[in-house]
Parts: C-alpha cells; structure tokens; sequence
C-alpha cells in the first residue's frame, strides 16, 4: 500500500517547513495528514480511484490533490522541491533524540554541519559548545542519542519483523508447493528485537521454493540462492532485513525447527544433555552412534533427551530445561485468555480514531471490556486533557456502556507522575474514573534515588492502580531511566498496584526478563497495548509473547481475570 509512503513524505515535508521556520499550523496539518495516512486501513489507491480522498478526516483539498499526485505519479512535486534545498543528510539529524528542526537549522547555519557523521564529530571534539544553546552536557547527551541510534539501525522490533514475516510466509503458501513453513529463531521466541528472519519449510519441490522466495516482491538482493538455503535481503520501510530460508526433510523437521528457535544458549545447553546420554543432537536429529533416534517433531527431540516439549518464549537457559526435566512447564498465558485491556488512547488526546472506534475495534477483538485511559492535563506533548474535559466524558462513557450492550467500556485515566510523585490530577478528580494508569512522561534524568521514590509514590497512591511503562525506554530512541526496580516491584506487590507489559512495538517495557522479576515478586501484571489507533489493539499478541517470556500464567496478568474480579482489584 502507498499509504505509509505518502504519509512519511507528509512526515518530511513537515520536518522541511519546521526547518525552514514556516507557519505552524500549516505544520501541523502536515503532520496529522501523515498519522491520519498511516492510521487508516483502506487502500489509498482505491480511495483515489473512486474518488472518496476527500473522506479521509484531516485531509483538506490541498493534501488531497498531493495524495492523487503521488498515486498517479510517485512523486509530490512539492516534496521534491523542498528537499532540492537540503543537502543530503541534515534531515537525518532529526533522528537524534533532543535534536529538533531548530537545533538542526543552527548545526547546519553556525557550524555547517549536514549530516549525522559530521554531527557526532564536533560533539567528540567539543565544537558544538561553540554554538549558543549546546553545552558539555548536550554533546555528551548526542553522542549517547546517536549510539542508540546506531544500535537501534541493526535490528528490528517484534511487530515489524513479524508483519514481514507473515507476508513472506502468506506468499510462499499460495505461490509454492510448501507442507511445513514457520518463521523461527528470535521471532518465534517472540523476543522484542530481532536481527533477521529464520525460515524453515518442507516440501516435495525444493527448487520451486526457492524460486519463488528469491523472486518474491521486494527482495532487493538475494545474496545466496540454493535447494537447501536461500538469503535474501528483503525492503522493510526503507531498510533491508536479512530473510533465511531453509528448506529441511521432513526427517528432520522437528529437529531443524529446535535448532532454528534456540536459543544458542538453550541449545547448547540441550548439546550438553545430549553427551551426558551418549547422544548427539544436531539440526537433522538425535543420533546414537549412527542411528537417528528421534528428529521428526520437536516433542520426539525434547522427549529423547527426557524432557516435555516447552514453548518458545521460554527457551532462553533460564531455568526452563530443568523445569521441563520435571515435567513442570506451566501453562502459559495466551491470546486467547486475554479478554480486555487498559492502556488506549483516542483522538480526545493523541490518538487517531475517536472513542467509539475503538470501543468497536476492541469489541471486533471478541473482548468483553476495554479501559480508555486518554492523557492528563500536564501531557502538553500529548494534548493532555484539563480535569473539567476528563470529567465531562463520563456521560458519554455511561451512555457508550448502554448503547453497546454486552461489553464494558471502562472510564480511566493515563495521570501523569509529576517530578516529585504527585499525580497530575487532584484526589477529588481521581477518584471518578473507574481505574487509574499512572505514568511518567518527564523529567527522564532524575538520580535514581529521587526516580524510584518519585514512581513509588505514585504506586502508593490510593488511586493508582496501574503503573504504565515503568522504565520508559523507547528502543533505538531512549534509554531506560534509572529506577531500583526490585523497589518498584515490592511497592506494587504491597499497595496491589498492577504493573505493565506495554506492548507498544518500541517500548515492550517491561520486557520479559523484568516482567518475570515482577511476578516472582509478588506483582500482578497488566498487558496493554498503548493504541493510539484501532490497529494498534492487534499489538496485544506480542504483549502475551513478552508474558509468555517472563513464564506467566493467566493468573498472573490482569487483562485475563473476570471483569468482576478486575473492578474489585482496582477497588
Ligand atoms: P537474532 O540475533 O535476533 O537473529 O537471534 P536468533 O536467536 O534468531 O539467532 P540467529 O539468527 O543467529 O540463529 C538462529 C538460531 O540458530 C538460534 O536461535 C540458535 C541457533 N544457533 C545459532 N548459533 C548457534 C550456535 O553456535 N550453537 C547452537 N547450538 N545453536 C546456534
Ligand atoms: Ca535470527
């Protein structure tokens, strides 16, 4: 679909006018043209081939006509034209966190600096402090963001690589004559990040297999093309993600399948085993001497080494080949046990779609009740509403309950922890929303002292009830803030406030190591999504994977337990 190409060239013109010092408000327009663009779920193609463009809410004749532009030429002249005043690069600059269009128009007049390279040399060499507005500490604030940057340019989050892996894998079944076909590796173990794409299949006709993956559509390089193995490097948003392909027989399916999903710790470790019993294990099977014993599933790999099958997101070394030793995997939580969540936005804040949409976004789910938690008043980044607006929605929360019979729709809140733990709103205010999210959403640099005491006042609070995002990390963007989280963790446990899995793709905060350490002590967890529109909801199947990382059962997480039970939790 064009629409995410459209809305990045939105996206851009809008950095170029911000540059340039042009009017705000034409900026802005801009800007939610773009998220409007990537929001929307229709082709942009059709709307323009039926002319129903000016349907799209935000977009106004003038967006309109460049939208039709870019459908019937590939190009926005206007676009073209402002980038002709840019060298190549200084855009690039804007993806340095705490680099804005102003700061970058000063790099590029004062000191002539255009590029993300240029820039991260005058900060090692001290130069930026030549300009007025960068100090010590702003460069060594870049140098941290460019880092990040670079860390962040060399792998993928979860939910992108799977959405390529879906259509590579959705292709592969309707073009070629595969039996087995499964995405493995990291992504199978649903770990946040990935580095590529390891795909195992059978089949009858290896040739025609690879024919069709090394030819599929944006494959931009195949970088090795056999029966057996095939790599590609396939065009994901502008970068490329390396995609495996191992064609396997069907002998050693299960056994190529292990392997493949490791981890390499966790394999090792089955490695081991395997000596101690006189077997060897590899990608093909288990072997004594030269016999194969077992290779077919993965249950008769994991069974030959006396142990049950164990998921994916578990097979990490971390305890899990002993408890299968055991017999003791528990059952983990699922999609399926997931029936509601808290963490969504609407465009009475930053979201995109109005309340009603995701109401009936979250009730096409097959969910029996979702918690709207809009921004408070101090958010300003996030259109944070005053207490007066909060309050005044409720009305229309009780009537949206009538109206949609069957379904809960809960009147929450997403409060802001303010820096030194109060919430955002007063006690009186509080107190009249079903449950409470709170949040920090400033103030990341706080000594992790004052950081912890801060949050844990916050999950101290009679009203709070959620603790949203706890380390506030944003992948490839934002470190982590310093917070003593075992501290964190025991105050939720003692004041039964519930911490989050946000499964917003470039948080996953807590991630599924922190979320274990958590429910070891004694917390319940929340998995939300943070939609900040009605496709974000689908987000919620890599939140449960980030669950079934840090081996929780529904009886761990908030979102699977009755509603009644829910309502009296926040109580
Ligand atoms: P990443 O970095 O996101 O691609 O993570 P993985 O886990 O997908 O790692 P990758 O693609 O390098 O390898 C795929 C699987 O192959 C890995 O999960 C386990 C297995 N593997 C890789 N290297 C070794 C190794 O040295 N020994 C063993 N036993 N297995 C390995
Ligand atoms: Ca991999």
């Amino acid at each position: 679909m064009k629409n995410q190409e459209i809305s990045d060239r939105f996206n851009e013109i809008a950095d170029m006018l911000d540059i340039l010092g042009e009017d705000a408000f034409r900026i802005i327009s801009y800007r939610r043209a773009a998220r409007q663009l990537e929001a929307l779920t229709e082709d942009v193609e059709d709307l323009v081939r039926e002319g129903r463009v000016a349907s799209i809410p935000g977009i106004g004749a003038a967006l309109g006509e460049k939208i039709e532009e870019y459908v019937t030429t590939g190009k926005i002249g206007y676009h073209e034209e402002l980038r002709a005043r840019f060298p190549p690069g200084v855009l690039d600059m804007l993806r340095v966190r705490g680099i804005g269009p102003k700061k970058v128009k000063l790099l590029w007049q004062e000191l002539g600096i255009t590029d993300v390279e240029t820039l991260r040399k005058a900060a090692e060499t001290h130069r930026l402090r030549r300009v007025k507005g960068f100090g010590e500490k702003t460069e060594e604030k870049i140098l941290r963001s460019i880092e990040l940057l670079k860390e962040g340019e060399s792998v993928f989050l979860l939910a992108h690589a799977h959405a390529v892996a879906t259509m590579v894998t959705d292709y592969l079944r309707k073009r070629a004559p595969v039996k087995e076909l499964v995405a493995a590796g990291s992504l199978r173990r649903m770990k946040e990040t990935v580095h590529d794409i390891d795909i195992l299949a059978t089949t009858k006709d290896p040739r025609a297999v690879a024919e069709a993956f090394t030819t599929m559509p944006g494959v931009r390089e195949v970088l090795a093309a056999g029966e057996s193995k095939s790599v590609v490097l396939l065009d994901a948003e502008g970068r490329f993600i390396q995609v495996d392909l191992r064609i396997v027989e069907p002998g050693s399916w299960g056994a190529a399948l292990q392997y493949d999903t490791g981890s390499k710790d966790h394999n090792i470790h089955l490695r081991t085993m395997a000596q101690k019993r006189g077997l060897m294990l590899n990608e093909y099977g288990i072997f004594r001497d030269d016999s194969k014993v077992a290779g077919e599933t993965e249950e008769s790999v994991y069974s030959a080494l006396g142990l049950s099958w164990m998921p994916p997101e578990m097979r990490e070394d971390q305890g899990e080949i002993e408890l299968a030793s055991k017999g003791a995997t528990p059952r983990l939580v699922e999609d399926g046990d997931v029936h509601g969540e808290f963490h969504v936005h609407t465009n009475a804040t930053d979201g995109v779609d109005s309340l009603e949409t995701m109401v009936d976004q979250a009730k096409a789910l097959g969910y029996a009740f979702v918690g709207i938690s809009d921004h408070s008043v101090s958010s300003a980044v996030a259109f944070g509403l005053s207490a007066e607006k909060a309050l005044a929605r409720r009305d229309r929360f009780r009537e949206l309950n009538r109206e949609r019979k069957g379904f809960t729709i809960l009147f929450g809140t997403e409060c802001d922890i303010l820096d030194g733990g109060q919430m955002d709103y007063s006690d009186e205010v509080l107190k009249e929303f079903d449950f409470v999210i709170g949040a920090v959403h400033s103030r990341f640099t706080l000594p992790i002292k004052e950081m912890t005491e801060r949050i844990n006042a916050a999950v101290r609070h009679p009203y709070v009830n959620i603790l949203a995002h706890p380390t506030t990390r944003k992948i490839g963007q934002r470190d982590p803030i310093q917070v003593d989280l075992d501290e964190v963790y025991a105050a939720c446990a003692k004041a039964g406030t519930a911490i989050e899995i946000d499964a917003y793709p470039d948080r996953m905060d807590l991630n599924g190591p922190q979320a274990r350490a958590a429910k070891n002590a004694g917390c319940t967890i929340a998995v939300d999504t943070d939609s900040h529109a009605k496709d974000h909801l689908a987000w919620m199947h890599f939140g449960v994977g980030t669950a079934r990382r840090a081996w929780l059962t529904a009886t761990d997480v908030l979102n699977a337990w009755p509603l009644e039970k829910i309502r009296a939790f926040f109580r």
